[in-house]
């Protein structure tokens, strides 16, 4: 079986129609996932857990989603020393600012690379761990150059 090297987490089941993006891009990749709901606060030790032993699972990077106050990320990050990316989602009265202020400023020593509110930032997300990956991997290096090509190509053709 092929090891699966993502794992993307999110707050709350309602957070899916966001994450749904990021796996898509994998998915396009290639690359294997595990996707998980998990919220720092209604469930902080199987979060703290989760994050704990994503390293000793294979994983290489994490994926985070959630919205309002979001310390998801945070609390994950402060658990791995596994690159953790944090995506804000609007799903509060403050469409997603809170959770982008929230997600992004992680006081310095524990990182959380913070990427766009909501769909955008879930793909996003997907993408720049896939550029991580592609570090170390000549295979996925030339899918992600055939990728922007077809981005370039794309510019002003009507979706
Ligand atoms: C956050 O609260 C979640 O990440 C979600 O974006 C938001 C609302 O959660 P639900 O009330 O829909 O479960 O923790």
């Amino acid at each position: 079986m092929k090891t699966k090297k993502i794992l993307i987490v999110m707050g709350s089941g309602s957070d899916a129609k966001f994450m749904t993006e990021c796996a898509k891009v994998l998915e396009g990749f290639s690359i294997g996932y595990d996707m998980v709901v998990s919220s720092a606060h209604r469930t902080p030790r199987r979060t703290r857990e989760i994050a704990a032993r994503a390293g000793e699972k294979g994983y290489s990077i994490i994926i985070a989603g959630a919205g309002g106050a979001a310390h998801l990320a945070g609390a994950m990050a402060s658990e791995t020393i596994l690159p953790v990316i944090g995506v804000p989602l609007p799903s509060s009265y403050l469409s997603g600012m809170d959770a982008l202020l929230s997600t992004v400023q992680m006081p310095g020593g524990i990182p959380v690379a913070t990427v766009a509110i909501g769909e955008a930032g879930a793909k996003n997300a997907a993408l720049l761990a896939v550029e991580i990956l592609a570090l170390s991997n000549r295979s996925l290096h030339k899918k992600l150059m055939r990728y922007r090509q077809d981005l370039a190509g794309s510019v002003g053709k009507r979706k």
